[in-house]
């Protein structure tokens, strides 16, 4: 078994919980900051049986869109008040960064 970790945007993930339901994978969100944006995304946890990775990392590939976003660069504090400008700055997001671990063991009781 694998545990599939999925950080994707939270536009995404009302369509991939449905697509995942109708594929019979069982599936946990939860939400999640990104450390980068600071912005909200959602984080799956997807316990897996091994033969069922690839078909799990399709459906992600999917159903999650790149798209940019713009972030306001910090303002540091040690710079005078008329230089302390946010430049937006335009980043690259997505579609899903996604981590498989083993699983040692998993249990339902
Ligand atoms: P954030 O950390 O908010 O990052 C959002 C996007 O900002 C990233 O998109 C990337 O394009 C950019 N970015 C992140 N750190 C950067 C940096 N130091 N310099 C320049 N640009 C940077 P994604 O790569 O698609 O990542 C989307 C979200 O996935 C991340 O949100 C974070 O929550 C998660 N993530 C990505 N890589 C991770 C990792 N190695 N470990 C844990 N979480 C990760």
């Amino acid at each position: 078994m694998k545990l599939v970790v999925a950080i994707i945007q939270d536009k995404d993930s009302a369509i991939l919980s449905d697509e995942l339901v109708e594929a019979n994978v069982r599936a946990t969100k939860l939400p999640s900051t990104g450390g980068f944006l600071r912005a909200g995304n959602t984080t799956f946890m997807i316990g897996v049986e091994d033969e069922r990775v690839d078909e799990v990392l399709q459906i992600i590939k999917t159903n999650c869109e790149a798209r940019e976003q713009f972030v306001a660069t910090p303002v540091s504090m040690d710079v005078p008040l008329d230089n302390a400008i946010a430049y937006p700055m335009e980043v690259h997001v997505g579609g899903a960064t996604v981590f498989v671990l083993p699983v040692d063991s998993f249990h339902r009781f």
